[in-house]
């Protein structure tokens, strides 16, 4: 049990819903890896959804709106942490929902679509396998014909960097939700929205009304210049802090 008057406790809830999404075969075991990666680079941009976030989250839900045939890509960290607003912003922008994983088994995919379901999910895409990502040799290429194969405008939260490349190089729109700017799938997508995807989803469903103007957005959105913004705000804010240890020891 975690007492909620704990200074940690949002953090610790979330290590303890993917220690239990590990437990019950939903996580795959390095999704604890790329958690403690994801909380690092959370505790460095403030535990909070940034400017620059906000602003990824505008270009996202733009993408979206122009969007014919939007999916989106659901992993085992992503579906314990945000299942149900995955499922709200689904029917919200009428996008389909695909099960893809990095560490493939159709086990975990059922029990991911049974979780989703759960939340309210329909039609989940996933268990099919019947298509491939053209350029990636291994379990990670299946993906479905009607989601991710057929789609224009891919939302995938915690992307592999190889996966993100390969699904650039098929001419889709990717979106991705990375707490790292420096990785790969950062780099590599049309739009990185560096936050936690615990607060983008809900922020996306928010957004989704707002937005009114997508092609100007979408004109003005330049992806390498918000991660600059990104990683210069980190700096800036490190800076900072170390400038108040500095004062605090003196005194
Ligand atoms: O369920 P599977 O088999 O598809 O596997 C999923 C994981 C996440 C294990 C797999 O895709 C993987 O190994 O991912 P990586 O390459 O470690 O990349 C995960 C990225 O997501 C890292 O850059 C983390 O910083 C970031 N990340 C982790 N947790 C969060 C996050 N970004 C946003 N919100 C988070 N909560």
């Amino acid at each position: 049990m975690i007492p909620p008057n704990h200074p940690r406790y949002k953090s610790l809830m979330l290590r303890s819903i993917i220690e239990e999404g590990v437990r019950n075969g939903i996580v795959h075991p390095t999704g604890l890896i790329a958690h403690g990666r994801g909380e690092a680079f959370d505790y460095l941009i403030g535990e909070k959804t940034q400017k620059f976030a906000e602003n990824a989250i505008k270009a996202g839900v733009a993408y979206l709106k122009i969007a014919e045939n939007p999916v989106i890509s659901v992993n085992g960290n992503t579906a314990v942490l945000c299942a149900e607003e995955i499922v709200k912003l689904a029917e919200k922008i009428k996008a389909k929902i695909e099960v893809n994983l990095f560490h493939r088994s159709e086990e975990r995919i059922k029990k991911i679509i049974l979780f989703l379901e759960e939340k309210g999910g329909k039609d989940i895409l996933g268990l099919e396998g019947d298509a491939k990502i053209n350029g990636l040799n291994h379990g990670r290429a299946i993906c479905s014909y009607d989601g991710i194969y057929s789609g224009d405008v891919i939302l995938v939260p915690l992307e592999d960097g190889d996966r993100c490349e390969a699904l650039k190089k098929m001419g889709k729109i990717v979106i991705t939700v990375d707490l790292n700017p420096l990785s790969r799938t950062a780099r590599n997508a049309d739009v990185t929205i560096v936050d936690n995807v615990v607060r983008v989803i809900p922020t996306l469903i928010k957004q989704f009304e707002k937005i009114k103007n997508p092609e100007e957005i979408i004109e003005r959105w330049n992806n390498e210049k918000n991660l600059q913004i990104a990683l210069d705000f980190i700096c800036k804010r490190l800076r900072k802090i170390y400038r108040s240890h500095d004062s605090l020891n003196l005194l």
